[in-house]
């Protein structure tokens, strides 16, 4: 009752009788006020967590859950002839992120809040995010996505900071959203902007003039940074944010009555990637200005500065050029020079451990490096590679700081909120415990031969389909079969993460029933993800898969058996319902590649079996749940870096070797897809792949195509599938952010 009078107030009128919009308002509305009321978490040390991406999806379910008032709202609006799911479809999705990185952000913040310490964000205020993705002609465009409009979470602080970007000052403004724990208290996440951003700068798609910082400062996320000015964009905004940032710190530790010169006993950072690594030279700057010795300055930043690694890609390690800095942050150029000298690092004759190479390039992971106390990477495997292979020169130098930390989902997001009714019967089952600590959910094993429970569960993923068949339907006009298989590539387009392998396996399977040899059950191959505008093998690959979807999807011999889907714009919203939905999760990066993943954890958590190499987090996936309830296939890390280094994969023996490699990579340029797509973007993408394929999808395609068609064998096994499933979620305890986070303070925060 006192939750349908607050409702009622803020809409002045009855449920029954608002919009889909103004209910939608009222609720949040009602969040923002209820999360007013939740005390702000305090201790003795404070986590500042900076990161250039948040991806922290919609925000009003998972607030209602956190306040613990998301079934009472439920019940209330049924009650009414309402349906809660088509009010979250009124919130606009904050596109704040890439990817994972951006995604992890967004869990830990969740995790931070819920376990009680005190650890706020800090990040850009972007007004369009991540480009919206659309389709035409089987081709990727990119317009802006405009997401400020509707009403959302953020609240102007009123609080500005100058901020000195090349030779000008600009005010910022600081905007603040609520993190509201899982009944627990509350932390911040604060955004920063600039007044002065101008929205219609923007043309033709997401182009816009980069060198009007005034104006774009915060106009997009990761801004295309294939030129100098969009270099320059990029480093303009990752100052723009450390300034912020720091200023934001030192008022915070002021007004609790402490010193600058004691920083490290009151403060950590956490250094996302190296977007933010600009704090360093930043805080030592502030220090010196206030008197303290350059030596000692650093000294204070290393024990307070933690860094995590997310990728051992080369081409996203940032080197910024020096004159670049120059122009954009002269004051902190001495100071960057400076920290490059001996006496202030582990610096010696190893022209590997420079932070400025001889190029006059600055690489801004080498300075996390000397000046954090802490390195770690994302996965068990991706920390050894680091240590042994990426970062050795550094961990020579400093082996205690290297540490792993395996990434973790927040279970508030992924299971209770997107599976709603697999999160209901895990209650019945096995009582609340999990959600508190995760891993209870090994106490599901007890169920291993209770056919009951197993066909229940069978019965909600059967529901969980005809949810995302019905997405499907609505969103990109496909018919889609639930009773089909959902084999599911969800994540970025990136040829390390080889959905083309996905692609080739798509004609090895339309050519196979072409002749006649069609799979026991049908199955339906599912992607979604976005290309960077400016990487064009990520968007042939787009391309392709475009037009596979039209080929095989009308032909009347294989549609019947085979369809195949690319979902548009995939994001937060799309994710939670594609994963509660998939029997098959695709996570095929070439070995040693995919750092960790995290999509991975989402899948299992929600019964699906992993499809994947043995790489990133795949591997802890493995040793968890056993060989019987995962599919490994390929080349082992050891086995890949072994080629790198030998230059010992060549694509094009593997072509002229395989009849069948040669057959479906032919297929590409054929006479079908040619009719359909642009000869021209399809023959590059064949060229690429017998001439190069840097992420070596050759090497690993023959065992692919034998191990999923064991798991699509093993699937009409109904009575061994489904126990599969169950242990997949019963071991996914060990995945939850809040065992990531709790590791991270006892390792590197000691927060309480
Ligand atoms: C950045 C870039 C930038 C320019 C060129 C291409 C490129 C390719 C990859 C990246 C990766 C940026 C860092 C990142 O998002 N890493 C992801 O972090 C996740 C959370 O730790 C982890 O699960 C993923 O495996 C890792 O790829």
């Amino acid at each position: 009752m006192a939750l349908e009078n607050e409702m009622t107030e803020y809409l002045k009128k009855p449920i029954g009788e608002a919009s889909d919009k103004e209910l939608y308002e009222a609720m949040t509305d009602l969040v923002r006020n209820r999360a007013e009321a939740i005390p702000k978490i305090s201790g003795k040390k404070k986590l500042y967590y900076i990161s250039a991406e948040f991806l922290i999806g919609k925000q009003l379910g998972k607030n209602l859950i956190n306040l613990g008032i998301y079934d009472e709202m439920d019940r209330l609006l049924k009650a009414n002839g309402r349906n809660i799911d088509d009010i979250e479809k009124q919130e606009q999705e904050p596109s704040l992120g890439n990817g994972g990185l951006g995604r992890l952000a967004a869990c830990f913040l969740d995790s931070i809040a819920t376990l009680n310490m005190e650890g706020d964000g800090v990040g850009l205020n972007y007004h369009f995010g991540l480009f919206k993705q659309q389709f035409r002609d089987h081709k990727q465009y990119e317009i802006p996505d405009e997401w400020l409009s509707a009403k959302n979470m953020l609240k102007d602080t009123g609080v500005q900071f100058p901020v000195r970007l090349g030779n000008k000052t600009y005010m910022s403004r600081m905007y603040d959203m609520d993190v509201i724990g899982y009944k627990g208290g509350k932390n911040t996440l604060h955004l920063f902007d600039l007044d002065t951003i101008d929205e219609s700068i923007v043309h033709d798609g997401i182009a816009f003039d980069k060198t009007d910082i005034e104006k774009n400062l915060t106009l997009f996320l990761y801004p295309d940074d294939s030129d100098k000015d969009g270099q320059l964009l990029r480093i303009y905004q990752q100052y723009f944010m450390v300034a912020n940032a720091a200023q934001l710190i030192l008022k915070e530790e002021k007004e609790k009555g402490h010193s600058i010169r004691h920083l490290d006993q009151y403060v950590c950072i956490q250094i996302n990637d190296t977007h933010p690594s600009l704090i360093i030279p930043e805080l030592i700057r502030l220090l010196i200005e206030d008197g303290v010795p350059m030596k000692r300055a650093a000294d204070i930043v290393i024990n307070v500065c933690g860094y995590t690694n997310h990728t051992i890609l080369a081409e996203a390690l940032e080197k910024w050029p020096l004159d670049y800095l120059m122009k954009v942050v002269p004051h902190l150029v001495p100071i960057i020079s400076g920290l490059d000298y001996a006496g202030y690092c582990a610096f010696n004759a190893n022209p590997d451990l420079a932070i400025i190479d001889d190029e006059n390039r600055v690489h801004m992971a080498r300075m996390d490096m000397h000046f954090s106390h802490s390195i770690n990477g994302v996965a068990a495997l991706h920390t050894e590679i680091l240590k042994h292979q990426e970062l050795k020169p550094f961990y020579n130098v400093y082996a205690s700081k290297f540490n792993n930390k395996t990434n973790g989902i927040t279970f508030r997001r992924f299971l209770m909120h997107s599976n709603h009714e697999l999160s209901e019967y895990i209650d019945q089952l096995i009582g609340e415990g999990w959600k508190s600590d995760a891993t209870h959910l090994e106490e599901l094993l007890r169920y291993y031969n209770d056919e009951n429970v197993l066909d229940h569960l069978v019965q909600i993923k059967y529901n969980n389909k005809v949810r995302c068949a019905k997405l499907i339907k609505e969103r990109e006009g496909i018919d889609v079969d639930p009773n089909s298989i959902f084999d599911v590539q969800i994540k970025r387009m990136h040829e390390y993460k080889r959905q083309q392998m996905n692609a080739l396996w798509v004609i090895y399977k339309y050519l196979q029933i072409k002749r006649g040899q069609k799979p026991q059950t049908p199955v339906t191959v599912i992607f979604g993800g976005k290309a960077a505008p400016a990487y064009i093998m990520a968007k042939n690959i787009i391309h392709l898969i475009l037009c596979l979807q039209e080929l095989v999807n009308n032909d009347p011999d294989v549609a019947p058996w085979m369809k195949v889907v690319m979902i548009t714009n995939y994001n937060v919203h799309k994710a939670e319902i594609l994963v509660p939905a998939c029997d098959i999760s695709e996570q095929i990066s070439l070995a040693s590649k995919e750092a960790s993943g995290t999509g991975n954890m989402k899948f299992m958590l929600n019964g699906a079996i992993t499809l994947g190499t043995a790489d990133g987090a795949n591997v802890e996936i493995r040793n968890l749940v056993g060989n019987d309830n995962i599919y490994i296939f390929g080349k082992t890390s050891d086995e890949v870096i072994g080629l790198y280094n030998s230059r010992g994969y060549h694509a094009v023996d593997y072509y002229n070797r395989s009849h069948s490699i040669h057959e479906i990579i032919d297929f590409i340029t054929g006479p079908e897809l040619s009719a359909i797509g642009d000869v021209n973007m399809l023959g590059a993408l064949r060229d690429n792949l017998i001439n190069k394929d840097w992420f070596m999808t050759l090497l690993d395609i023959e065992s692919y195509c034998a191990v999923k068609e064991t798991a699509m064998y093993d699937y009409e096994n109904r009575a061994w599938w489904k126990r599969k499933s169950l242990v997949n979620t019963a071991k996914a305890g060990f995945f939850s952010s809040d065992r990531t986070i709790n590791d991270y303070n006892w390792d590197i925060w000691h927060l309480k």
